[in-house]
């Protein structure tokens, strides 16, 4: 028990949450194609007068046995509310929109589409010559308002949290490479310091500059002449 409790709290961790706009300009699905994972929320935003509702890849414009709907676009407040599906498998789900002959316009998207063989492209074009029958009730998801989708977005913050193991991760580098430059730099300083101070002494004048070595000179002659006597 205690191991599956500790695996939801895993995978919610990870779940994304993926924004479709549905008929926003046109008559088309933004984005068309969505990529997700097990656990990741899809949330088809409704413009009049759209909807989704899920098909079979063979059945492109039907809606498929326990397949999901949204209900007609009256149905969700006018588009208030958002459909939100919840993704329960890699697999590829297609879908479309149950208006008119949108569907066979391609208005239709699916998520975790595979990129050869049955892709998206393949999906409308199959669509073109089909009979749009629309489900008889909405089903497979929930209609949420902005509200409730943002206490599910902050519940699922988990986006938030993948990314501080990656800053803490990369801070670690570059905390440790901070200290031996702190410490070269303080050496530096310390030994150009002396180097300055005994250069001063010397450009204070040209006498003082020419009665130093005199003074040197004076002091070694004394000084053999001393271990001579
Ligand atoms: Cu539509």
């Amino acid at each position: 028990m205690r191991t599956v409790a500790i695996l939801s709290l895993a995978a919610s961790a990870f779940a994304a949450t993926h924004v479709v706009e549905v008929g926003e300009s046109g008559l088309h699905f933004e984005p068309q194609t969505v990529p997700a994972d097990e656990g990741d929320t899809v949330i088809f935003k409704f413009y009049p007068q759209h909807d989704v509702a899920q098909a079979a890849f063979n059945a492109p414009c039907v809606g498929s046995n326990g397949g999901f709907y949204s209900g007609p676009f009256t149905g969700t407040d006018n588009g208030k509310k958002k459909f939100v599906y919840n993704v329960t498998s890699t697999s590829p789900i297609w879908f479309y929109c149950t208006t008119g002959k949108h569907c066979q316009q391609g208005m239709v998207g699916a998520i975790n589409a595979p990129t050869s063989g049955n892709t998206i492209e393949a999906f409308a074009e199959a669509a073109k010559n089909t009979t749009t029958e629309r489900p008889s009730a909405m089903s497979g998801g929930e209609l949420e308002d902005d509200q409730q989708i943002a206490s599910l977005t902050a519940s699922g913050g988990g986006s938030a949290s993948t990314n501080s193991p990656t800053a803490s991760g990369s801070s670690a580098p570059s905390g440790s490479s901070t200290p031996s430059g702190t410490s070269a730099s303080t050496t530096e300083a310390s030994s150009s310091t002396p180097t300055g101070s005994s250069a001063s002494p010397s450009s204070s004048g040209v006498a003082d500059a020419i009665s130093a070595p005199v003074t040197g000179v004076l002091a070694a002659v004394l000084g053999f002449a001393a271990w001579l006597l």
